[in-house]
């Protein structure tokens, strides 16, 4: 198969965040993708049931010869490594892989759809990827990620600073 150019969004939100993220490339970067290439990491305020804490956020671009599918299948069993545990919709997570895009494709099928069918209302995702793929559109809107965010509340998303 062709290689396809993907953009995947990373998300963590409990225990070791950041190594989480980093973790989920790195088995990424020895399996499913070639030449990946990671945005900065933001931090942003959580959308979803109160109580939860602040996010860990970041997009990244690499090359894949999976299918859509496979590489979902890959994203789940990379959650499922770190322990992520499924309890409530748009809960807390030590890590979240959403396929934002594969090559354009748009798909709407079982548990996988293309693009990813929040990505345009989201400023935790947009404004890494806005960093990391700045000439992407997206594939129903045909719009950037840093003009779909000008649209957006961005005042819960920040770069991360731990220090
Ligand atoms: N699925 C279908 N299409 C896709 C796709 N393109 N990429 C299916 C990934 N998954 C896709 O996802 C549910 C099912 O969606 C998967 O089994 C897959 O077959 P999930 O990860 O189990 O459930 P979820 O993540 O709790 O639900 P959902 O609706 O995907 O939530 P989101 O949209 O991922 O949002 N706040 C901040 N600040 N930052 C965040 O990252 N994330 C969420 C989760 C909520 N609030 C957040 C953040
Ligand atoms: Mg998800």
């Amino acid at each position: 198969m062709e290689e396809a150019l993907v953009l995947i969004a990373l998300g963590s939100n409990l225990g070791d965040r950041a190594g989480f993220l980093l973790g989920a490339v790195a088995a990424l970067s020895s399996g499913a993708l070639a030449d990946i290439a990671l945005s900065p990491i933001y931090e942003t305020a959580p959308l979803g049931p109160p109580g939860q804490g602040p996010y860990l956020n970041a997009v990244l671009a690499g090359r894949t010869r999976l299918s859509p599918r496979a590489l979902l299948d890959e994203l789940l069993a990379i959650e499922n490594s770190f322990g992520r545990q499924r309890k409530e919709r748009w809960g807390p997570r030590t890590l979240d892989l959403d396929l934002l895009d594969y090559a354009g494709q748009v798909l709407d099928e079982p548990g996988l759809q293309l693009p990813h069918p929040r990505l345009h209302e989201r400023a935790f995702v947009l404004a890494p990827l806005a960093d990391v793929a700045p000439n992407w559109r997206h594939p129903l809107l045909g719009e950037t990620a840093a003009e779909l965010l000008a649209g957006l509340d961005v005042s819960g998303v920040h770069r991360w600073r731990p220090y």
